[in-house]
């Protein structure tokens, strides 16, 4: 497999618990690279955007509002297999099913309050990086 790139956020409720640096750790030790990292404040318009597909859920409203109460950490992380080897060490959506040692068991809330973002395919991490990253602050 080849090295890839994928799009994470690190979310309000493990800014809020000041846990950036924890979570930094666990994706550090599972071979991927931070190799671009930036602190915002996320708009609506922003959240709306980039959570689209979600739209016609139930919880659609709940979680803009959640990703928009506190800062969140956008990254780019690269490495082998990386969308793959992100999602595997994130751990299921529901941290009551994610497996031992990963980010959501170690640290997450509940399902909605979940600590971590991570694209779901190579494609999606493209369009995800691109929404919050341009090309000259990414240093691979
Ligand atoms: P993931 O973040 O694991 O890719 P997803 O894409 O299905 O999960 O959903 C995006 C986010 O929406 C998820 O991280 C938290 C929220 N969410 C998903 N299912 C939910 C539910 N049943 N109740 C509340 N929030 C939910
Ligand atoms: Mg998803």
């Amino acid at each position: 497999m080849a090295i890839q790139r994928t799009f994470s956020i690190i979310k309000p409720d493990a800014t809020e618990r000041n846990l950036t640096g924890a979570v930094n750790a666990v994706i550090e030790k599972a071979g991927l690279r931070i190799i671009g990292q930036r602190r915002i404040k996320m708009t609506r318009e922003q959240a709306e955007r980039f959570y689209d597909v979600h739209k016609e859920r139930p919880f659609f409203g709940e979680l803009v509002d959640f990703m928009t109460s506190g800062p969140v950490v956008v990254q780019v992380l690269e490495g082998e297999n990386a969308v793959k080897a992100y999602r595997d060490v994130m751990g299921a959506t529901n941290p009551t099913e994610a497996a031992d040692g990963t980010i959501r068991k170690l640290f997450a809330k509940s399902i909605g309050e979940n600590s971590v973002h991570g694209s779901d395919s190579e494609e999606n991490a493209a369009i995800e990086i691109a929404q919050f990253f341009s090309l000259a602050d990414i240093v691979g």
